[in-house]
C-alpha cells in the first residue's frame, strides 16, 4: 500500500510538472497589491496530495504567492492539528481582522481565492 500511494505521488508530482500552468502575470502595482494581502495567507499542504496540488496549480494560475508550509513537519503538523482542529490537507489559514480561520477542502480554498483574487 506504501509504495502504490508512493508511486502515485510521484507520478502526480511528475505530471504536475510536465502541465505545469502558466503563471498569471499582473501589471507590478497590482501584484504588490495582491502579494501584501497574500503573506496574512499561509497553505498547510503535502507535496504529492492531489487535493494540495490542484489547490497549488490554482494559486499559480492566480499568480498568488502564499507561502506553503509542510504539514508533515514540525511545528506545521501540530499547529494545524491544535489550531486548525483536524490533520488534514489542503488547509488555507486565513489572518484577518486580528482573527485566524482555518479552511479546509480544496474546492472552498480554490473558490475563495477566486473570488477573492480573480
Ligand atoms: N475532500 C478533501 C480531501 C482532502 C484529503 O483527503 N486529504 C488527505 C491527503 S491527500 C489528508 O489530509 N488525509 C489525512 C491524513 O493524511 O492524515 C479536499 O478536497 O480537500
Amino acid at each position: 500500500m506504501f509504495i502504490i500511494r508512493w508511486f502515485l505521488g510521484r507520478l502526480i508530482l511528475l505530471l504536475n510538472f510536465i502541465f505545469t500552468p502558466k503563471k498569471r502575470k499582473r501589471p507590478q502595482g497590482e501584484q504588490t497589491t495582491v502579494d501584501a494581502a497574500t503573506q496574512y495567507l499561509a497553505l498547510y499542504q503535502y507535496k504529492a496530495c492531489p487535493f494540495c496540488v490542484k489547490v497549488r496549480r490554482s494559486m499559480r494560475k492566480q499568480g498568488l504567492n502564499i507561502v506553503l508550509l509542510d504539514a508533515k513537519q514540525a511545528p506545521h503538523k501540530d499547529t494545524l492539528l491544535d489550531q486548525g482542529g483536524y490533520a488534514k490537507v489542503p488547509c488555507l489559514r486565513i489572518e484577518e481582522n486580528g482573527d485566524t480561520r482555518w479552511m479546509y477542502e480544496s474546492s472552498d480554498i480554490i473558490d475563495y481565492l477566486d473570488k477573492r483574487f480573480a
